[in-house]
């Protein structure tokens, strides 16, 4: 007897994971206090906009040992005094893991830092593809004018540690300096 093949249970399609057991989470500029450098602009600017949202697929409770989480990342274009909108961004809370994000469209920039607080980074672009070292934070900026949007694949037993970053913050900002991204 033939074995029936099933319709699967989730479907990613250009920038969007649908089905059962996606979650989604947005992030307002109201969610991001502290993050942008210049408190004067972000003051001046609707608390309610939207910067980011998350959709995500996590199979497994966070901490599983051997799991293996989906998710994909929009962040609208703009700027809060000439920085990009970017996301908060964290190293893991076991903090040797890595991770494996994608550019799927738009244009932006991975700033990468290391324990050392030593900066890098990497253009995203759709295609772009990216691996993550443990013991490496990360953030992404979109330095576009449209939509960027970027997948990522994490072990469900990273974690995240916000706090670092939203302590001390990344050694370098992305801004845009008469409109080329400069890393600062
Ligand atoms: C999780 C992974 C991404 C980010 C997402 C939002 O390890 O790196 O899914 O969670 O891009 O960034 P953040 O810094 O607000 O979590
Ligand atoms: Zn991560």
């Amino acid at each position: 007897m033939d074995t029936i093949i099933n319709e699967p249970k989730r479907v990613f399609r250009d920038d969007h994971l649908g089905g059962e057991g996606v979650d989604k989470s947005i992030r307002k500029l109201k969610d991001l206090r502290g993050i942008f450098k210049d408190e004067r602009a972000f003051e001046n600017m609707d608390p309610e906009t939207l910067v980011y949202e998350v959709i995500s697929y996590l199979p497994v409770k966070e901490g599983t040992q051997g799991g293996v989480y989906f998710g994909v990342t929009s962040i609208f274009p703009g700027s809060v005094g000439g920085e990009y909108f970017m996301t908060k961004g964290h190293f893991h809370a076991m903090i040797d893991r890595t991770e494996f994000y994608w550019g799927i469209k738009g244009e932006g920039v991975l700033i990468l830092m290391d324990e050392q607080r030593r900066v890098w980074a990497e253009k995203m672009f759709p295609g772009s593809f990216h691996y993550i070292p443990g013991r490496v934070a990360h953030r992404v900026a979109n330095t576009g004018k449209e939509l960027l949007s970027f997948a990522a694949s994490w072990p469900s037993d990273a974690g995240h540690n916000y706090e670092e970053i939203a302590r001390n913050g990344f050694a370098k900002r992305l801004i845009d300096i008469n409109g080329v991204a400069s890393l600062i």
